[in-house]
């Protein structure tokens, strides 16, 4: 990776569509010498048309007056641009033969090469956007589910920035207030309401709470939501797998025990990623494989989110059901009861299966017959009805967490200093704590490995 501080003042270009052919291709260029570049290789339709000034012009690439491609160009002049400096781009016809042309020719005039998420570093460098504007421009581009993209566009819209300012905001001042009645202790006419700070502090720890509670929601949003299905063996778990996934992937058999391994795919259900994995059946282990096998079972309740747990209509409970319902009825995950094979006689007392989950809503399912899916489709999409992104404001980002877990780590102490009557120094230095923590989260300082990290993530050319 370059050297972004040094190179800062380098003019940057890059390919910034996906490598192949299409339609189009656009490269770009950002930087002091940009226009001067252009100069030099583009001749406008218009022979009159000199590219001094932002605007879109179509016109000639050329190398050695031979012509690379007939090309549009939409030119900006910093600071009013993406980057906040100068800034073209060319719109070329999508052959990768003519992008590579047009980049060598750009690098040869002076420029070089971007490192990934250059453009958009330079976008923060130059106060565009802030770092978690930023990093939401690449959520924004690697996001799986439409609900995540949203997050994203959200958070590059500010919405997050915009709580995290406000708090930076109020304890700032804070800070400053603080600072002047140390300074001034002889004054008596200065003053300060410690009750009513701390009650402003505490509301300030609660919202920060709520963004560090949904970060297991935006986690689940961002990487998908587990979903698990178990029951005993041979009540179809896999048949109903590969009904969800609408493929068949899974062996499915009459013989007990047919599912070993841990079987998982993705598929998008309510805008939202959903991993559904199948299981194998739980059963008393005779031999080495069937233990490992409710391992790995074991290990997949663990990880879910949602758990199917599923029964066979056809026959009565047995030992292995409450073997399973011993297993996941005391766990907190967001369980729901199925009894398949609806098609035919009813054997299973549903009153007693009512009874080991504490649940009265059972979901009757035939996935022969493919009846009942759309019940527990939306069983399923009741789950994820928390994840109301319009309501709530989510985090998504581990780093954003742990910044803000210290944050209220100082912010908890300043209350404690104020129950104990402690100097004001002391809730001045958690402030001053808190303050550069909030800091590193919007981006205001930073270390050059901080922003090695979130842009190496990039793409060349964003
Ligand atoms: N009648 C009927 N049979 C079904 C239904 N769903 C699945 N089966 C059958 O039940 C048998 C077992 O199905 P699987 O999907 O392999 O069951 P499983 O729970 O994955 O079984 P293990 O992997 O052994 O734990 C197969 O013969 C399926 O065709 C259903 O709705 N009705
Ligand atoms: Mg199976």
């Amino acid at each position: 990776m370059n050297n972004f501080y040094s190179d800062i003042h380098d003019t940057i270009a890059a390919i910034s569509t996906p490598v192949g052919r299409g339609a189009i291709s656009i490269i770009r260029l950002s930087g002091s010498i940009t226009f001067g570049i252009f100069k030099k290789i583009f001749i406008s339709d218009l022979k009159s048309q000199n590219i001094n000034n932002p605007g879109t012009y179509t016109g000639k690439i050329v190398n050695y007056n031979k012509a690379v491609d007939h090309v549009v160009i939409m030119a900006k002049k910093g600071p009013k641009s993406y980057t906040g400096e100068d800034l073209i781009e060319v719109h070329c016809h999508g052959n990768p033969l003519i992008t590579n042309v047009i980049l060598n020719l750009l690098i040869s005039h002076g420029a070089r090469m971007a490192g990934p998420g250059e453009f958009t570093l330079r976008a923060f460098l130059n106060n565009k956007i802030d770092l978690i504007q930023a990093e939401a421009v690449n959520d924004l581009i690697i996001s799986n589910t439409y609900l995540s993209a949203q997050i994203a566009l959200d958070y590059l819209k500010g919405k997050l920035s915009r709580e995290i300012d406000s708090i930076d905001k109020f304890l700032k001042e804070l800070l400053i207030n603080l600072e002047v009645l140390i300074d001034h202790c002889e004054d008596n006419s200065l003053s300060i309401d410690l009750k009513e700070i701390k009650k402003k502090i505490k509301n300030r720890i609660i919202r920060i709470d709520n963004l560090i509670n949904s970060y297991d929601i935006g986690e689940q949003i961002k990487k998908g939501i587990n979903i698990s299905i178990v029951g005993k063996t041979n009540v179809g778990k896999s048949s109903l797998f590969n009904l969800l996934i609408k493929r068949d992937k899974a062996i499915i058999s009459p013989t007990p025990g047919t599912t070993r391994d841990i079987i998982e795919e993705y598929i998008e259900l309510n805008n939202c990623l959903i991993k559904i994995t199948d299981t194998a059946g739980v059963k008393e282990a005779a031999n080495f494989i069937e233990k490992e096998a409710l391992k790995r079972t074991a290990r997949s309740i663990k990880d879910a989110n949602i758990l199917l747990i599923m029964f066979d209509n056809s026959i009565k409970l047995n030992k292995n059901d409450l073997m399973l319902a011993e297993q996941v009825s005391k766990s907190n995950i967001y369980k729901i009861i199925i009894v398949n094979k609806c098609e035919l006689n009813s054997k299973i007392d549903f009153k007693k299966v009512r009874k080991l989950f504490l649940e009265s809503n059972i979901l009757r399912i035939s996935v022969s017959r493919e009846t009942g899916i759309k019940k527990l489709e939306h069983a399923i999409t009741a789950f994820t009805e928390k994840f109301d992104i319009k309501k709530n404001l989510i985090i998504n980002n581990i780093r954003h967490k742990n910044i803000l877990i210290n944050v209220n780590k100082h912010l908890n102490n300043i209350i404690k200093s104020i129950e104990n009557n402690f100097y004001y120094d002391i809730i001045c230095s958690d402030l001053r704590k808190a303050v550069d923590e909030l800091g590193s989260l919007t981006g205001k300082y930073t270390t050059e490995n901080m922003l090695e990290d979130i842009f190496s993530k990039f793409c060349i050319g964003k």
